[in-house]
């Protein structure tokens, strides 16, 4: 039986130290050193290609090392039947929040402008936006979403979340559903997407939901860059239909150094740090998550394979 590890994001050291010192019961591999595939028990991937996972007669689970799972679940060699894992929180919610509130704040406060103007060395007292003019709405109520949304609202902004299923959030306007996509839009001058990457949410950022907000908008992309039609993003703030946007993740990561998103002056890119890894929290998880599952307990962060989060 084997624990195997494969990431191309992640060293695999710190792991390999934390299996050793807390499961040393159990041989901890690092692909491609897998050793006999049918060894293979529990599966630790960051984004592994496809079929991948196929390799592995005797899997027991697949515990993915992020809170997002794609593009695992839409892997059409994924072997059934195989329980897979997620990590939930692990510090997550609170980092995102922080990302977002920066975010929104840097908008609402014009920071970009003045930036613009000391780069100048010009004295032009800009006012920031009220308050009661940036109404923030987050795709996504789960985990992370609703701990961003709550933290925005505490902040005084007027803020709604949309998620698929109706949610109760104290201080939060809930949408639910596709058929109200387009209402929670043209009331958020300021979108924050934290949903999961499915064939449902992907691309929908496009061309279409930037013109439902309303004029001057931003976008705040902390979910995954495939959420985002690219080309319709720089047409949105070509048009001035968007003011701006802050984006952490990219249809391909690292961005590579020709993207248009580097150089635009609405867009502040960050290289995927919305919610850095905090291994002592991750791990911990992942090795409870292990335990459990042999002492046949079930484990955190069960994803519904076919809703893919
Ligand atoms: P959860 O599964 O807890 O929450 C997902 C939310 O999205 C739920 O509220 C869900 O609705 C909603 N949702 C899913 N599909 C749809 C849909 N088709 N229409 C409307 N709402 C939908 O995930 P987390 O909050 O833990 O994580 C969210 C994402 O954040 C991750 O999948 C990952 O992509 C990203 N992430 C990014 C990081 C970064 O550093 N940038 C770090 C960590 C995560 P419902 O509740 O009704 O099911
Ligand atoms: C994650 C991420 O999903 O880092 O955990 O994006």
């Amino acid at each position: 039986m084997t624990i195997l590890y494969y990431s191309n994001a992640d060293p695999a050291e710190p792991w390999r130290e934390a299996f050793a010192r807390e499961l040393p019961r159990i041989p901890f591999r690092v692909w491609p050193d897998s050793g006999p595939l049918t060894d293979v028990r529990y599966a630790l991937v960051w984004k592994p290609p496809r079929g991948f996972l196929a390799q592995f007669p005797n899997l027991r689970a697949i515990l993915a090392l992020g809170a997002g799972v794609d593009p695992i679940p839409s892997d059409p060699a994924l072997p059934k039947g195989v329980p897979l894992l997620r990590l939930v929180d692990v510090g997550f919610p609170a980092q995102m929040a922080d990302y977002a509130m920066y975010a929104v704040l840097r908008f609402q406060r014009r920071m970009a402008e003045l930036e613009a103007l000391q780069r100048q060395a010009r004295w032009n007292q800009i006012d920031p936006y009220f308050v009661r003019d940036f109404p923030v709405g987050v795709m996504g109520l789960g985990v992370i979403g609703s701990v961003v949304a709550q933290r925005l609202a505490a902040a005084g902004y007027a803020v709604a979340g949309w998620a698929r299923s109706a949610k109760r959030i104290e201080g939060v306007e809930a949408f639910a559903g596709s058929e109200t996509f387009r209402k929670f839009l043209s009331r958020s001058r300021v979108v924050v997407n934290a949903l999961p990457l499915t064939p449902q949410t992907e691309n929908i950022l496009d061309a279409a939901a930037f013109a439902a907000m309303p004029r001057g908008g931003y976008i705040v992309n902390i979910g995954r860059g495939a959420h985002v039609v690219d080309r319709d993003l720089i047409s949105a703030l070509d048009s001035g239909q968007l003011e701006g946007a802050m984006l952490d993740v990219f249809r391909e990561e690292p961005l590579p150094s020709s993207h248009p998103f580097w150089r635009y002056p609405g867009i502040v890119v960050t290289p995927h740090v919305a919610a850095p890894t905090i291994a002592s929290e991750v791990q911990a998880q992942v090795i409870e998550n292990i335990r459990r599952l042999e002492r046949g307990e079930s484990p955190l962060g069960l994803v519904d394979r076919d809703r893919g989060y």
